[in-house]
């Protein structure tokens, strides 16, 4: 996503409909990004997509994970606390 923002009349940052020299170029989505753990698949959202994935690799541990993010507090096995960790940041 490409957003442009420019300074109005008082100074202030406001979005704008098009690039101007006084304007700036936000990229949405940079290399920079960084994920939510419970971000399994990194599309920057929490959501079924990424439980999808955790229910596939529920109760398994961490070395049999179709995906290794599924063990998303490390502890080595994907449980009801990885899970919970998703809930809190589901969004
Ligand atoms: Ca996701
Ligand atoms: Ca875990």
């Amino acid at each position: 996503m490409l957003s442009v923002i420019g300074k109005n009349a008082s100074n202030d940052w406001q979005p704008e409909d098009r690039a101007t020299t006084e304007t700036w170029l936000i990229l949405g989505a940079s290399a920079n990004t960084t994920y939510s753990n419970a971000d399994i698949n990194q599309d920057t959202k929490v959501d079924s997509s990424d439980f999808d994935i955790l229910k596939t690799d529920f109760l398994k541990l961490t070395a049999n994970l179709t995906n290794p993010r599924s063990d998303i507090n490390s502890d080595g096995q994907c449980t009801v606390k990885d899970l919970g960790i998703m809930m809190s940041g589901w969004k």
